[in-house]
């Protein structure tokens, strides 16, 4: 007994000197929210098995650099990511937004981008996180926000995605908005020990790759 507290403790100490300057794990394959705009009708289709679950995990004693810190201790990923499916003709002066018709309590959603630029990413809260619920503006470029929850679970959320002034968000007159419902599951981590995590983490990243 004392001889596996005195290993969790080694290894909670390596985990944290070796964390000193982390970002969050990109862990997964990109999995696409598709946006396409046919004449003024928007749509929204989800790449491959649309009611797939993106697992979200947890790295306990973890510490990710400002400001990616919001992640800390919170399960999350990164796997959605907003696309445009072939080319979007917008008129000028418009944008694209994303409004929360439907979030389960407790799922959060940071600013993200593109997955290989992590470090550049604001993780500010948006679409109803931390009392923001502002409309949010994707750019149109690749943009894989990260998703987190405080404890394991199902969540989902669903989200209009509308043509809007790109000053103000309201919706334009006489575009159609489409709809994606996203699918979480945070799990608990592999083991309760550090190593465990680690290891699994280790693995995880050889095998897949981000964008
Ligand atoms: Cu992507």
């Amino acid at each position: 007994m004392r001889k596996f507290t005195a290993s969790v403790f080694v290894v909670s100490t390596l985990a944290a000197g070796a964390h000193a300057d982390m970002w969050p794990h990109v862990d997964g394959s990109m999995k696409h929210l598709m946006v396409s705009l046919d004449g003024q009708v928007l749509s929204v289709h989800i790449e491959g098995d649309a009611l797939e679950k993106m697992e979200m995990l947890r790295y306990p004693g973890e510490q990710y650099n400002h400001p990616a810190d919001v992640l800390n201790e919170k399960y999350y990923n990164s796997r959605y990511g907003w696309l445009a499916d072939g080319f979007i003709d917008l008129p000028s002066g418009a944008g694209i937004f994303v409004s929360v018709l439907d979030s389960d309590a407790g799922l959060e959603v940071y600013q993200g981008g593109m997955r290989s630029m992590l470090q550049m990413h604001t993780y500010a809260p948006i679409l109803g996180t931390d009392g923001n619920n502002d409309p949010w503006q994707w750019g149109g470029t690749m943009v894989h926000n990260w998703y987190a929850v405080a404890a394991p679970g199902l969540y989902d959320a669903t989200y209009k995605v509308y043509v809007g002034d790109a000053s103000t968000g309201l919706p334009l007159a006489g575009y159609t908005p489409g709809q994606v419902t996203v699918h979480f599951s945070a799990v608990p981590a592999p083991g309760a020990l550090g190593l465990l995590s680690l290891a699994g983490v280790a693995g995880v990243r050889r095998s897949r790759r981000g964008c």
